[in-house]
């Protein structure tokens, strides 16, 4: 036979660069395996999303008249690992050589390149051209900047790329409308109601085998309504630009009990596995600006999130990996406490959180960011474990946009290498931005004692903690004069009672 072209659960795109030159007498090979599902243990709505996706695309595939060799996680002799369903396959079809497009993940790049030796065949590894920015390009510019900042990165690929350009102007008159995009939800704004996509056979299938076969991993399967196909994520998308991004930005940072999705796109999962491209997303939402449909502040919020945070998240992963996954500059050791993986807690807004994402493999950028996240931030939480957590919990996590995100955005493991600060927040935050509080047995206005919020004792005594590590940050000046003037016995209560809480958290480490 000719060519056996492997692609991956993360690669379904018809555009892939491992696909683009098939031709007749080529076969298109493609596994489901448990190794992929077990290395973490995976949500399960993230491997049923997955494997519907994957044999939907199969199918589209055979459709065009494509060979399409797929090994479903219960078929007979699946051997449960790329490399070894791999060569199986090279054993079937005795292919002059395997194409493959590059992975998401540093483990599977490793895997990948052991291939030739392992199979006694040729193994291209073509570079994964779905992304705006390639390796080369990404570590050159990062070689001429005094410091990695998204914001610099992000108006190079603005100029690079063409989006939102008059000319060499930024659209509008500015590269960023940032401040523009922090309102609280009004109560009177209501989110628009999302379309849900029909289970087919396909995904009763899928749902079926990962119950039995995944049903002790977190998270619920219960009315899966995500797109799966390539067709009903064009669908989704057109949805997207016409009702919700027009408030996408005012409403970026708002959080509200009971909606998870608010103005959020919701395609990260679709974006992530390949059924949609970023550039064509971006167009999309660049037309709607164009046409008067949706304001400059929320279009160039979004795509910022597309061609500035996406690539450079992607970037700073390949750059600093294998080393960057161990990063932990703050010394946290604390173990993850049992209420990440029940969601008992008394804190309402990582209640509500926990909830959603069991639920729906998901949480929005600020939930992840400034509850979670800033949890995890604040007490200290070993940075291997949040990793884990946060690559198992999410329909959209691959090791690729995760890891930059954890290491560098939330937990500052990483000592800055990226962020010019730790995102540290006590309750006002939260207050501010969402309705949790209203409903919480802790009042986020309330410093010490007795029914103040967890999330004020940690604060300072976080801040306190690692005093020596961050004190000489220009950012933290003003935090470290306010702690320097505190009253000694207000910031002794507050370590106290931090302490009390931390002590007080369960982790058997059982989920
Ligand atoms: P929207 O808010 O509608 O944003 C549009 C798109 O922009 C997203 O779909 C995503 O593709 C991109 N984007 C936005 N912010 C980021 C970012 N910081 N990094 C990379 N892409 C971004 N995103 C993932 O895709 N996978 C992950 O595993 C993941 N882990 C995260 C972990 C932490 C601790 C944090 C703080 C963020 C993480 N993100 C991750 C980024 C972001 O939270 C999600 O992309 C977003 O919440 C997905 O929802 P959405 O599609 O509705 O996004
Ligand atoms: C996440 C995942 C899962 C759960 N299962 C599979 C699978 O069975 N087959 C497959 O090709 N891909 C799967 N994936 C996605 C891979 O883990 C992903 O391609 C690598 O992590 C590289 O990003």
């Amino acid at each position: 036979m000719g060519v056996l072209r492997f692609v991956l659960g993360d690669q379904l795109s018809r555009e892939l660069s491992s696909l683009r030159d098939l031709e007749d007498g080529d076969v298109v090979f493609m596994c489901e395996v448990a190794d992929e599902a077990n290395y973490v243990r995976h949500h399960q709505r993230k491997i049923a999303f997955l494997f519907s996706a994957m044999r939907h695309f199969a199918e589209d595939l055979r459709s065009r008249d494509v060979v399409v060799d797929y090994v479903a996680l219960n078929d007979d002799k699946n051997a449960g690992s790329f490399t070894e369903e791999l060569k199986r396959a090279v054993r079937r079809h005795e292919p002059e050589r395997v194409v493959v497009t590059e992975p998401g993940e540093w483990r599977v790049l490793q895997m990948m390149k052991d291939w030739r030796e392992e199979l006694g065949c040729e193994v291209e590894i073509r570079p994964d051209d779905r992304f705006l920015c390639d390796h080369e390009t990404f570590d050159e510019w990062a070689e001429g900047s005094r410091e990695l900042r998204q914001e610099y990165f992000y108006r190079e690929m603005r100029r690079r790329t063409g989006f939102l350009m008059d000319g060499d102007e930024p659209a509008g008159g500015k590269w960023n409308y940032d401040h523009s995009n922090r309102e609280p939800l009004k109560k009177a704004i209501t989110a628009p109601e999302r379309p849900n996509y029909s289970v087919d056979e396909t995904t009763e299938a899928v749902l079926d085998l990962v119950a039995k076969r995944f049903g002790n991993h977190f998270g619920s399967l219960e009315n899966f309504d995500y797109p799966v196909t390539r067709r009903q994520a064009l669908h989704y998308l057109r949805w997207f630009v016409d009702e919700a991004l027009p408030d996408f930005g005012t409403y970026q940072d708002a959080m509200r009990q009971g909606s998870p999705l608010l103005f959020h796109s919701h395609i990260s999962a679709l974006l992530n596995c390949g059924l949609l491209d970023p550039k064509e997303i971006c167009d999309r939402a660049e037309d709607a600006y164009r046409e008067g449909h949706a304001p400059i502040n929320a279009v160039e919020g979004f795509i910022r999130q597309i061609i500035g945070w996406r690539e450079f998240i992607r970037g700073v992963y390949w750059r600093e990996m294998p080393d960057y996954a161990s990063s932990n500059k703050l010394l946290a050791q604390r173990k993850l406490p049992d209420f990440f993986w029940t969601g008992e807690t008394d804190l309402n807004c990582l209640r509500q959180s926990f909830k959603e994402v069991r639920e729906s493999a998901y949480n929005h950028h600020i939930q992840r960011l400034m509850v979670i996240g800033n949890f995890c931030l604040l007490c200290g939480f070993d940075p291997r474990e949040v990793q884990e957590w946060y690559l198992v919990v999410y329909h959209d996590a691959y090791e690729w946009v995760e890891m930059p995100n954890v290491v560098g955005m939330i937990l500052y493991a990483d000592g800055g290498l990226f962020a010019s600060k730790p995102y540290a927040a006590s309750a006002n935050y939260i207050d501010k931005m969402s309705d949790y509080c209203g409903d919480c047995t802790f009042s986020p206005k309330k410093k010490t004692g007795e029914g103040a919020c967890p999330f004020n004792v940690l604060y300072w005594d976080f801040i306190a903690r690692n005093k020596e590590r961050l004190k000489g940050n220009p950012r933290l000046n003003r935090t470290y004069a306010t702690l320097e003037r505190m009253n000694e016995e207000k910031v002794k209560t507050s370590r106290k009672e931090a302490r009390a809480f931390l002590d007080g958290l369960v982790a058997t480490g059982d989920y």
